[in-house]
């Protein structure tokens, strides 16, 4: 499987704040999510030195390549040159979509969050390989996120997605967890379109666990849901 055909049912995106990570050891986390199940990796990281950002990208990335789960950088397409990871993650005040596929080539996994449908079909129409759909809920992860657009806003995106013929790949974010994982997929499944994974930060990164968090919140992506 290329890595452009990949999973993304269960997408962790990182964190090292000490308010979410504690006294964990950041790669160790990371190594734990995986073998825990996690099939994709963002390393996002707003305050360390570029210097530092390609070294722990280059550590997550031994990690990452030993499982075959792609890794992607927030916001720093240099980062992810330098790292030669397999892609990145930008918001709409990043780097834009058609200047960050110039640099990182066809085969590069490129990611773009989307708050609105407007968003949502320019990057569709811009060739993203994955929607970042969210903030589904509140979340003190992210505090000075957009509008909180629930399952019902995530819904309204895919369908407008998908009758704009677009087959482009979907996770959403924010405030998902263990509890609410499954209504979270049910809730934004119509017929037209379904959410192909959900990402999450502290679900994964602020448990003690982060194995045994990883492969519950796999096991409940991968059953259906008990609502239907
Ligand atoms: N983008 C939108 S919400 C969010 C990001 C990076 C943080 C989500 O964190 P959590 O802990 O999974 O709610
Ligand atoms: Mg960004």
């Amino acid at each position: 499987m290329s890595a452009k055909e990949c999973d993304y049912s269960l997408y962790l995106v990182t964190d090292s704040t000490p308010a979410i990570l504690g006294d964990k050891d950041l790669v160790s986390v990371v190594k734990s999510a995986v073998e825990g199940g996690v099939t994709i990796v963002q390393y996002r990281d707003k305050t360390s030195e570029t210097a530092d950002l390609v070294r722990i990208a280059k550590e997550f990335h031994e990690v990452t390549k030993a499982a075959g789960v792609p890794l992607l950088i927030n916001d720093r397409v240099d980062v992810a040159l330098a790292a030669g990871v397999e892609g990145v993650h930008v918001g709409q005040d990043d780097l834009d979509l058609e200047t960050a596929r110039k640099l990182l080539g066809p085969d590069a996994i490129i990611g773009v969050t989307a708050n609105s449908e407007d968003e949502a079909l320019k990057a569709a129409k811009n060739g993203a390989d994955y929607l970042g759909i969210g903030t589904v809920f509140a979340t003190p992860t992210k505090e000075n996120t957009k509008s909180i657009i629930g399952t019902a806003g995530v819904q309204q995106i895919l369908n407008s997605l998908a009758s704009a013929g677009h087959d482009v790949k979907t996770v959403c974010i924010g405030g998902i967890n263990a509890s609410n994982a499954q209504r979270v997929l049910y809730q934004t499944t119509s017929p037209k379109k379904k959410l192909d994974g959900i990402a999450v930060v502290s679900a994964i990164m602020a448990s003690s666990y982060p194995a045994a968090a990883a492969s519950d919140l796999q096991k409940l992506i991968a059953n259906p849901p008990p609502f239907a």
